[in-house]
């Protein structure tokens, strides 16, 4: 039987990353984007050890003509994509909402959500045209609640929710499965990311619990897209054992 096709997006690092190596080891071949092109070589070589052809796209998510061009070079028969993984994203500084900094609402505004409704815009007549696919939203348990400091990054995840339940609506009669996922802590470049390279600050918040890792997410998406097609697994919220809510957290510190 041949490769069913799987796009991530943000397939350079974290969830992203684990997914794309899940998805293949279940039988996708994948599309792979992110801006950094090495990572993304690296990442080609890992999936063909496992028996995956790959496609990479090197774009930034915020350009929306970036975003068309690229999807416009995939070759015809890699445009029958079964499974959308919307994953690409970030926080971007942890700061009350009068300190916040502009180009840091601008970016997680931009990319979280701009930038998964440019792909989605491109990808979903496709999956229209042949009545099929799956597509994986990554929100965030801070896409369920607010915590101090979250708020334009909860925001931006919140929207997320938001449109992950109204695609579902929309899509509805194509017979197109549209799944949230919203994780808590999992150990990635996300932090490091948020606090801006300051790889100590980044540590402490793993520190004292042991937080979900990016493979735990993967394996579940990659249940979640196996399930058979009359079953969408709608919203999933997956935690740390040690995680409550965004905010009760058990640390032995
Ligand atoms: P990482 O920082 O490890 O990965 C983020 C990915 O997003 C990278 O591949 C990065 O690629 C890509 N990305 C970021 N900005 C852009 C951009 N402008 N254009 C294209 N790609 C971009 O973090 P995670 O793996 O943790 O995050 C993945 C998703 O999971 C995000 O949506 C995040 O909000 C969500 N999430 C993470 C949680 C966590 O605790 N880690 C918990 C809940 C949700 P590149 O830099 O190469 O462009
Ligand atoms: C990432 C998890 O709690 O840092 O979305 O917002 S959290």
């Amino acid at each position: 039987m041949s490769r069913k096709i799987a796009l991530i997006t943000g397939a350079t690092s974290g969830i992203g990353w684990s997914t794309a190596l899940s998805l293949a080891q279940i039988g996708y071949n994948i599309i792979a984007t992110g801006r950094r092109l090495e990572r993304l070589q690296e990442l080609e070589k890992e999936l063909r050890l496992e028996g995956a052809d790959c496609i990479k796209l090197c774009f930034d998510i915020r350009d929306k003509e970036d975003v068309k061009e690229a999807l416009a070079t995939l070759p015809e028969n890699w445009k029958a994509i079964d499974v959308l993984v919307n994953n690409a994203g970030n926080a971007h500084g942890l700061d009350p909402i009068h300190q916040g900094s502009l180009e840091d609402w601008d970016a997680m505004m931009d990319i979280n959500v701009k930038g998964l409704l440019y792909v989605s815009k491109e990808i979903m007549p496709w999956m229209i045209a042949r009545q099929q696919g799956t597509i994986v939203n990554i929100g965030s348990i801070a896409g369920k609640e607010v915590y101090p400091n979250g708020n334009v990054y909860c925001a931006s995840k919140h929207a997320v929710d938001a449109i992950t339940n109204g695609m579902r609506m929309d899509l509805n009669p194509f017979g197109i499965r549209v799944i949230g996922v919203h994780p808590g802590l999992v150990e990635t470049e996300f932090s490091l990311v948020r606090f801006k390279g300051d790889s100590e600050r980044a540590k402490t918040v793993y520190k004292g619990y042991q937080p979900l890792s990016p493979e735990d997410i993967a394996e579940t998406i990659a249940f979640a897209v196996s399930r058979p097609p009359h079953v969408v697994l709608a919203d999933i919220i997956m935690l740390p054992t040690a995680q409550a809510s965004a905010t009760v957290i058990k640390k032995n510190l």
